[in-house]
């Protein structure tokens, strides 16, 4: 999957997908994530991309000419499958989501910055506008490295063991359950005795009521969503 993202502040992303489960995706080949400069794409003076609101009030709004250059400079190259705009007034991002946004080829991720960006590029080249919560950022560019993460571990071959992503949280409407390691015993908390048990079938199910009850009590909301 290749994933571009339009920013202002592009060195935001630079660490994000330098480490851990995305550095080996995109070291697999499995994910590629391409960070362009807005700024290099306007034809104002000083790389200027945002300006005053029409009809006044406190704020910048980026202008639609530097974006919609940036965004048909890079469709030479690539047929992007979602446009995504990065806002706290879009659809806030869950689970279902990233499976969803996992099976695409090519997306492309635009961060907004400033007080938001010209009308006119959302309704006309926009085909999503993803929240990542009910909270305001200063820009995009987390959400894009959040929305990057959750999507790019779904990835076939991203993960060691291909099952774990199925027993993430949330994949099946559930918390996940409780896990322990070594050792056994440390200041005297045990781990639970059914999980020493090497009984398979009784540990799953073990974790199945954990799981239930976890989620019943901190997140009765997503039992038994669709
Ligand atoms: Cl996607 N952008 C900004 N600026 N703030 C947010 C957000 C996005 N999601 C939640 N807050």
């Amino acid at each position: 999957m290749k994933i571009d993202i339009i920013s202002v502040v592009p060195a935001l992303l630079d660490s994000p997908f330098a480490h851990s489960i995305m550095k080996r995706a995109m070291d697999k080949g499995l994910l590629e994530v391409n960070c362009l400069n807005l700024r290099d794409y306007t034809t104002y003076a000083r790389a200027q991309v945002d300006d005053y609101a029409f009809g006044g009030g406190a704020g910048m709004v980026m202008m639609i000419e530097p974006l919609v250059n940036a965004i048909e400079s890079l469709q030479q190259n690539t047929r992007y499958d979602e446009i995504i705009f990065l806002t706290p007034d879009g659809d806030t991002f869950n689970q279902q989501m990233a499976n969803k946004l996992s099976m695409q080829k090519n997306l492309l991720l635009v961060c907004g910055h400033y007080k938001g960006i010209d009308q006119r590029f959302r309704d006309h080249f926009i085909t999503k506008e993803i929240s990542i919560g009910d909270y305001v950022l200063s820009g995009g560019e987390l959400a894009a490295a959040v929305i990057v993460d959750a999507v790019g571990r779904l990835l076939p071959g991203v993960l060691n063991d291909e099952t774990s992503a199925l027993t993430d949280s949330f994949q099946d409407n559930l918390l996940a359950p409780p896990v322990y390691t070594r050792p056994v015993e440390f200041r005297t908390w045990k781990v639970p005795d059914i999980l020493l048990s090497g009984n398979h079938a009784k540990i799953e199910q073990w974790r199945h009521e954990q799981a239930v009850e976890r989620t019943t009590q901190r997140r009765p909301d997503i039992l038994d969503k669709d």
